[in-house]
């Protein structure tokens, strides 16, 4: 059957589709930044601009978290990355006038990417009870209207304290701070969205939440496994260090049910070969449905163990525990059930395991692929077991490497955003401030959308980010933010999250990482921690987009004195004036940070000390690194279903929509696509072009749908399918989260796929 895009098309979507590119980067890719950077900041700026992009003594990009090498090239940056920083270093301004001109239905009735197009905010507004429109408010003004609300709270556990990523160490110690000292632990991040499952799976299992490789170890390794990641788009940075594994001699092997064009072949614009045909950077390409790689790498590690001489014994005995109990769960997998699992061919899973034995130094890379399924803490906990089988962590050229999302979102929660924080980092704060932190467990993402759901919580502070956006069940959740007495948001750019309110509300405009930091001391740096643990300076050096704005540690500061009032003891004056004085306490704080100011004054920064990695000590319960033997699980896709992943397009930052296209898989000017493969496409009855309603199946029985949604045909993995986030953030249910970590399972939504009624 065949349709037209329905007449109420939500997004005035028009995609054209081209089918799938082989290979990514190369020249189109910097002509592409070029254009889409100039058009935000016009020429001069953009050269200015970009050549500062995480050099030593520039900004940290605001794209990813991927690391810097010790020698920079004179554009350390990527086509991804100069949008990012396009989109905030833009010419473009959201003025008082524009306020007057839209009420807040209005807002809500426009795109994402309309909203984000409207440029920079520059003045601090509000939105009085009953207002239709935002209004310029003062900043003390701000702070009374927010001192009022918390002051009227029945307990501190009512207000919730959300932070994004982009937020420098020095703002996120301070946040933290702040929401501590008023009582609660309510400091649900990104991270739990995302990364969540990675740091519960691996401080269980090794006693670090963190990553444990460096750039070097990627150089020295032999295999390499990229799994549930899509480093061309997401992390382009990743496919020179690739590259570079490769010439050294390293293979790849990529687990993904999307064959990816940047993990097929980079065209690395700054090598001549990169001009022409490019590094096939793929070895083996495993195309897993998706949820399946528990299966798979449960079916490995029987392989290794029954393959004479292939477990590293000496590490098992000396470091491990829980061996035997893992091996004997190992030894039960079943290959029939992991090929129903997977998808895959017995003669794929041989492949994998002949590299995987002639590898002596394997690791493993992931990202949100792995982390947003229900068993996604099982998953990567069987992925610690592959590498303990064989030693490699916690030696040169191997170990785990879950690759971040936001470029700060690491040192976030270092600094303390956590809503469930270690008892020894809440004494170390109590030891420097005198004060006695709450010592029970706040609200995450998904608790404090509940909690606002239900009336338990009723204020609404976000630093950063687009939490209604970000978050799974919009419906449920857009209900639940205009329950609030009081939202409030931190931002650079307009989003969604400003025009779904609380009764009263407040966007308050902030400097970002590009632009000059100026406080009463002169002019301020903050510092930042990439994926593999190195902290460093980023220092702006545009001039601010308004003369209103205020750094995030000086709204943070003066919110506290604010609040707090006399009764804080904590000197946040002196905190505004000079960022030192926050490092100063930093480095008595949190283990790591010892000499912070001195040693951050280094070009290039320093490394955080990781147990495992540098001496294989690994700080757990058992105090060994732990195997462990969770029961298989893979997603069940009923009969007639396909199962919904939800991920990012190459023109998008998460929420922040940059354009309509996606060059490496062929989409053109829309985002309302489905990509399916033919033969299921053809099973439903579905022809290429048609519209379709994708409708959410879960256990509520409540009908989650979106609506208008071109089906493309797809090489994707059989009985899979996938569109756009956040458009689809309507379909995945609030409760449908991974077991431990509570991230939302947006990479596992089962669907069904009705054509789109045309009126
Ligand atoms: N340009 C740009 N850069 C970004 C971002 C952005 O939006 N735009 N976002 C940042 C953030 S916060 C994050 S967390 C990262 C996200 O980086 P990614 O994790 O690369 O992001 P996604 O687009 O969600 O891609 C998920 C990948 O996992 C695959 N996948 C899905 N399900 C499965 C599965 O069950 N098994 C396996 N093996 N693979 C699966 C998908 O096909 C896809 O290739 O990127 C960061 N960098
Ligand atoms: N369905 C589905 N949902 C997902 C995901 C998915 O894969 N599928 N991925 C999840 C993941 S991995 C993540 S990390 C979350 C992302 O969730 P968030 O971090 O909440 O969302 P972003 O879109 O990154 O936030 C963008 C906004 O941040 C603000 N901003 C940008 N820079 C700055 C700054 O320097 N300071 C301040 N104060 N504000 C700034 C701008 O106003 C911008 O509009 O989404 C999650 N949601
Ligand atoms: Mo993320």
């Amino acid at each position: 059957m065949a349709s037209k895009p329905p007449a109420a098309d939500p997004a005035q979507d028009a995609p054209r589709v081209t089918g799938p590119k082989h290979a990514a980067a190369g020249l189109p890719a910097l002509g592409h930044t070029l254009r889409v950077a100039q058009q935000q900041m016009g020429v001069r700026r953009t050269a200015l601009t970009l050549l500062r992009v995480n050099q030593k003594d520039g900004f940290d990009c605001p794209g990813c978290a991927w690391p810097e090498g010790d020698k920079r090239h004179a554009a350390e940056f990527c086509e991804n990355g100069a949008k990012a920083v396009a989109e905030e270093a833009t010419l473009r301004r959201v003025t008082p006038d524009f306020f007057a001109a839209h009420s807040v239905a209005d807002l809500a009735g426009r795109s994402g990417y309309w909203l984000g197009q409207q440029g920079r905010l520059t003045r601090p507004v509000y939105l009085a009870e009953g207002a239709t429109h935002y209004e310029p408010i003062g900043w003390d003004e701000a702070f009374d209207v927010i001192a009022e609300e918390i002051h009227a709270l029945d307990s501190p556990d009512q207000a919730v304290f959300y932070t994004s990523g982009r937020t420098s160490n020095e703002a996120a110690f301070l946040y933290q701070l702040f929401a501590r000292e008023l009582g609660t632990n309510n400091l649900p991040d990104c991270s739990n969205m995302c990364h969540e499952s990675s740091g519960s799976a691996l401080t269980e299992t090794i006693g670090v939440g963190k990553g444990s490789v460096s750039l070097e170890d990627l150089y020295r390794s032999d295999l390499i496994v990229v799994a549930g990641q899509n480093p061309g788009t997401n992390h382009p940075r990743m496919l020179t260090a690739l590259e570079k594994a490769k010439a050294a001699g390293a293979r790849i092997i990529s687990v993904n049910p999307l064959p990816e064009a940047g993990l097929e072949r980079f065209k690395n614009p700054q090598t001549p070969k990169g001009l022409t045909t490019g590094t096939a950077l793929t070895d083996l390409f495993l195309q897993i449905r998706i949820g399946g790689d528990q299966a798979l790498f449960r079916l490995l590690n029987k392989l290794v163990l029954e393959t004479e001489g292939a477990v590293d014994e000496d590490f098992v005995r000396e470091h491990t525990h829980g061996y035997e109990e893992f091996a004997e769960a190992a030894r039960a997998a079943d290959w029939e059930r992991t090929l129903a699992a997977t998808g895959l061919t017995r003669e794929e899973i041989q492949q994998a395991l002949d590299m995987v034995l002639a590898s002596e130094r394997t690791v493993v890379c992931w990202a949100m692929g792995l982390t947003q399924h229900k068993h996604s803490v099982p998953t990567i906990r069987e992925i610690v077991n592959f590498l303990l089988l064989r030693g490699n962590i916690g030696r040169p050229g191997a170990g785990v490497c879950p690759v971040r999302g936001h470029s700060n979102v690491q040192g976030d929660r270092t600094m303390g955003i956590f809503e469930r924080p270690a008892p020894a980092f809440l004494d170390a704060l109590e030891r420097e401030f005198g004060f006695a932190p709450p010592r029970h467990h706040g609200l995450d993402v998904v608790n404090a959308i509940r909690a606002m759901r239900d009336g338990a919580a009723k204020v609404f502070f976000a630093m950063g980010g687009n939490f209604v956006a970000a978050t799974p069940d919009t419906d449920v959740t857009e209900k639940a933010m205009r329950r609030a007495r009081l939202t409030v948001h931190v931002s650079t750019k307009l989003n969604r999250s400003h025009a779904v309110t609380g009764a009263r509300a407040l966007i308050l405009p902030t400097l970002g990482r590009t632009e000059r930091d100026v406080q009463a001391s002169g002019e301020q740096f903050v510092t930042v921690e990439d994926s593999m643990g190195m902290v460093h300076a980023s220092r702006g050096r545009l001039e601010p987009a308004s003369p209103h704005l205020l750094s995030e540690p000086a709204i943070v500061c003066r919110l506290a004195r604010r609040v707090l009032g006399p009764a804080s003891a904590t000197p946040w004056e002196e905190f505004e004036q000079d960022y030192a004085a926050v490092r100063d306490r930093v480095s008595r704080v949190v283990p790591g940070f010892e000499d912070f100011n001195a040693r951050v004054a280094r070009p290039g920064g320093f490394t955080l000390p990781h147990a495992p990695r540098d001496e294989r000590r690994f700080p757990t319960a058992t105090g060994k690194a732990n195997f462990t033997a969770a029961p298989v699980e893979f997603p069940e896709i009923p009969e007639g279903r396909l199962l919904l992943q939800t991920l990012r397009s190459h023109d998008q930052y998460n929420t922040t929509i940059y354009g309509l296209d996606d060059r490496y898989r062929g989409i053109h000017g829309g985002r309302r696509v489905v990509l399916v493969h033919p033969e299921d496409a053809a099973a439903l009855g579905i022809t290429d072009g048609s519209y379709v309603d994708l409708v959410s199946e879960w256990s509520d029985g409540v009908e989650r749908r979106a609506p208008g949604f071109r089906l493309v045909h797809y090489p994707t993995a059989r009985r899979c399918a996938a569109a756009y986030y956040p458009e689809t953030n309507v379909l995945v249910p609030l409760d449908s989260t991974a077991d431990v970590s509570n991230t939302p399972a947006s990479k596992s939504v089962v669907i069904r796929l009705e054509q789109s009624r045309i009126d």
